[in-house]
């Protein structure tokens, strides 16, 4: 999957995206990220992308031409228009469903913005989703875009390795994680829980769900209402606000 970041700040994208898990995708080919520098395409002579507001205000805001021109530049070198989303704070919420939905696609452009914005008729003329991470504002769109990247690439086949599974864990199910342990079995007096020690997979297994579901309930009960629960599930969370 290619990710073409349209952007003010390309190292930035570049350099937060190069380790780690995403890191190693990009290097195994799984992943590639096209960072484009909007200032690159700008017609104008002192490499200016932002002008004043029509009708006054504070701030500044992204012209149309050079968001344009860099993105067709993007279509033009894939041979398509792919799905092209501005991350702003107005956008629709972006969650794990939508995640794995975009891990389909072939290309995604992400735009963004700086500043008090991007002038509305390019918005209106290429961009086909407009996403937010989160209620609370931040000065541009390259961090959400990092964590669009991020979210996306673990759902590609490949990207993560068998112990790093993508479907056990956080928000599989509507659920949150189970608590890890580690070795020592026992640290400054506390005990890793006896089942994990067992060898009983049955039993570890039960254990686990019960504690996403119980996690669920006293840390995000609202994401009870969509969750994947059971009976077994019903009666447990029952006994416990009970
Ligand atoms: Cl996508 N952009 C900006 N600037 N702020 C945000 C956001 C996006 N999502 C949450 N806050």
């Amino acid at each position: 999957m290619r990710f073409h970041i349209l952007t003010l700040f390309p190292e930035m994208v570049r350099q937060g995206l190069e380790t780690s898990i995403i890191g190693n995708a990009v290097r195994k080919g799984i992943v590639e990220l096209d960072p484009v520098n909007i200032r690159d395409y700008t017609a104008d002579r002192h490499k200016k992308v932002d002008d004043y507001p029509y009708g006054g205000g504070a701030g500044m805001v992204m012209q149309a031409q050079p968001v344009y021109d860099a993105w067709q530049a993007v279509a033009a070198s894939v041979g398509y228009q792919p799905r092209c989303i501005y991350l702003t704070p107005q956008g629709r919420r972006f969650d794990q469903s939508m995640a794995k939905e975009l891990a389909g696609e072939e290309d995604l452009i992400l735009l963004c913005g700086h500043y008090e914005g991007v002038d509305e008729r390019v918005l209106e003329e290429i961009v086909t989703d407009q996403v937010s991470i989160g209620d609370y504002v931040l000065t541009g769109g390259e961090l959400p875009a990092m964590v669009m990247v991020d979210a996306i690439s673990r759902m590609i086949p490949g990207v993560l390795t068998n112990d790093e599974s993508g479907s056990t864990e956080s928000l599989e199910g509507g659920l949150l994680e189970y608590p890890q342990y580690s070795r020592p079995a026992e640290w400054m007096g506390r005990e890793v829980p006896q089942v994990l020690l067992s060898g009983d997979h049955q039993k570890i297994e039960e254990w686990r769900h019960e504690q996403s579901v119980l996690r669920t309930l006293r840390y995000r009960p609202e994401l009870l209402e969509s969750a994947d629960l059971s009976y077994q599930d019903v009666k447990k969370i029952l006994k416990f606000i009970l």
